[in-house]
């Protein structure tokens, strides 16, 4: 039996997880590719937890935040997509589509930074269609002075020119340090409450593989309209008020489960 027949045989699309089994073999097999850092795939068990407890659907909130998020991409002079290990390996094929619909470049930025793994994640984007991927050239690198991790390595032509930041799934600290260097911070980030979602200008609660497409939904309708309109959006949104008012959906779902958690029982 090959790996695929014994992978299709293992994951069953009867399975009534086969959505997040499906995501979770791909972190897994980003993981054997070097995509994935292997503290990846506790990042991902995390964000899983999370999800579970959002009713794993984009909710109110994030479809709000994800409107303000393309309508601030849009209105950027200089916008970029960090890409990390766990957004590659999930949603390579997304990354390029929101990337050619907003007129942002992509960058390869890594906090376990290890031999081979911006290489990886280059041909990973590639093979999805990507042309031009930033930080990978180490003649045009160099470094955010406020950020003590790897994360600190960025492209000059792009997070370090850039004004307005997407940052998808990712450790604590560099939303903050974008932002204290005068730049604007979009999150991705199944955990409302994260450094990164309460420091970041706009936070989309969401998990990154419904997010995305959802993004270039919305920018095709979006690139319609005044600019003027979309500063109306942008200022509408206040990011505070969308993440507490996530908390109020994790709270209520968590209450309806005390009775729909048993329905499975009665049928
Ligand atoms: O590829 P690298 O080297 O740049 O490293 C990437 C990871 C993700 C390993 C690194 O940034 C990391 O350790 O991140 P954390 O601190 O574990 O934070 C990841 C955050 O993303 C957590 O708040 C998770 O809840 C959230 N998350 C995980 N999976 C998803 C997610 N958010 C949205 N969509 C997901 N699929």
């Amino acid at each position: 039996m090959n790996n695929k027949d014994n992978q299709n045989r293992t994951l069953p699309k009867t399975h009534p997880r086969y959505q997040s089994l499906k995501y979770r073999h791909l972190i897994i097999k980003g993981m054997k590719n070097l995509v994935v850092a292997q503290a990846g795939l506790i990042a991902h068990g995390r964000g899983e937890c999370f999800d579970y407890i959002l009713g794993e659907k984009t909710n109110g909130p994030a479809k709000k935040a994800i409107k303000a998020a393309v309508a601030m991409l849009l209105l950027a002079k200089k916008p970029v997509i960090s890409v990390n290990g766990n957004t590659a390996a999930l949603v390579p094929k997304e990354l390029v589509r929101l990337s050619n619909t907003i007129n942002a470049p992509l960058e390869i930025n890594l906090f376990y930074q290890k031999k081979g793994r911006t290489e990886a994640i280059r041909k990973v984007l590639v093979d999805a269609g990507a042309k031009d991927i930033l930080g990978i050239d180490e003649d045009n690198r160099t470094t955010l002075d406020n950020l003590e991790s790897n994360r600190r390595f960025v492209d000059v032509a792009g997070i370090y020119q850039g004004d307005c930041i997407l940052v998808p799934l990712e450790d604590g600290d560099r939303s903050e340090a974008l932002k204290k260097i005068g730049k604007k911070v979009i999150a991705v980030d199944l955990n409302p409450i994260s450094r990164t979602a309460i420091w970041a200008n706009i936070t989309i609660v969401d998990n990154i593989v419904r997010a995305l497409p959802e993004m270039s939904e919305v920018a095709e309708e979006l690139k319609k309209i005044e600019k003027e309109q979309l500063n109306e959006i942008v200022n509408g949104f206040n990011n505070q008020k969308n993440i507490q008012d996530v908390l109020d959906l994790i709270k209520d779902y968590i209450d309806s489960q005390k009775e729909d958690a048993f329905k499975s029982l009665q049928t």
